[in-house]
């Protein structure tokens, strides 16, 4: 799955694709390098952003959504409000991701339901402003799963059929960094879970944290996508459904490394 965020301050890649056509342009370019999947979103949820109003979000993402539909690609929408989805359906989108799992607006898992479309149900505890002031858990795993679990039985309560539902542990989203490599180093209790899984580590903070200087300096962002494709071939032998990067052809190369080496049983 490859990203094209329209957002002026997402922390990985945006003001980069903030013009429809520039936006249109890059999704064709990553699904050229590979990416099945191109995830269009136009709220930026870096810890601490503030919300876009819902008029704006739908001004940035429905034109890139006809865009790239019109290609031929495969879009996911990634919006916490119902309405910006139901637009994004209407013009072509194929998969709702939304971060919060259905937990920020009332409406998204009803219209899961009555679409009928693929739903991610992202790990979720508070919008982007407020997320790392809730970051305590007991057993990081394990209270992770239990409530990802929570959310998935919310979706099919709502009347979501359990094949379209795709669930994500949410790196970075209520989690410091070593909890996010405390959810990597434990794939396997989400692929449990039965659904598919997809896991979006692409140039995020505890990567940076992770290639800093011995001064502390972060790595910037868009020098991070080498760690970003070895964690794509750490989720795909986890058996993850898929994963969401922002450089494509490195994680389109990891995931065929994987599964070419899951030809030889
Ligand atoms: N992370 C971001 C945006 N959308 N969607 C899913 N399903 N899972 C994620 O972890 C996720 C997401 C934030 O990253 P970005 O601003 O770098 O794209």
């Amino acid at each position: 799955m490859g990203v094209v965020n329209v957002t002026p301050d997402s922390f990985s890649d945006g003001g980069r694709w903030l013009d429809a056509a520039t936006a249109v342009r890059h999704g064709i370019e990553l699904a050229t390098q590979g990416a099945d999947l191109v995830d269009v979103g136009g709220e930026s949820t870096r810890p601490g952003a503030m919300r876009v109003d819902g008029a704006e979000e739908v001004r940035r993402v429905i034109p890139v959504v006809r865009g790239l539909v019109a290609e031929g690609i495969v879009v996911s929408v990634d919006t916490t409000r119902a309405a910006t989805a139901r637009l994004a359906l209407e013009a072509g989108a194929a998969i709702i991701n939304d971060v919060s799992g259905g937990r920020a607006d009332p409406e998204m898992l009803p219209l899961a339901a009555e679409v009928g479309s693929p739903v991610v149900v992202m790990h979720w505890r508070e919008h982007a402003a407020t997320m790392q002031n809730h970051t305590r858990y007991d057993d990081v795993v394990g209270d992770i799963r239990r409530e990802l679990a929570a959310q998935v039985d919310a979706a099919l309560a709502a009347g979501v059929d359990p094949s379209q539902v795709i669930v994500d542990p949410g790196l970075g989203f209520s989690k410091t960094g070593d909890q996010n490599w405390t959810v990597l180093a434990h794939l396997e209790a989400f692929v449990t879970l039965g659904y598919p899984l997809l896991i979006a580590a692409s140039r995020k903070r505890f990567l940076g944290e992770l290639l800093a200087t011995a001064d502390g300096v972060q790595r910037p962002a868009l020098q991070r996508d080498a760690a970003t494709a070895s964690i794509s071939t750490l989720a795909a032998s986890a058996g993850a459904w898929a994963v969401r990067v922002h450089e494509v052809s490195s994680s389109a190369d990891a995931v065929r490394v994987v599964a070419r080496l899951g030809n030889l049983g």
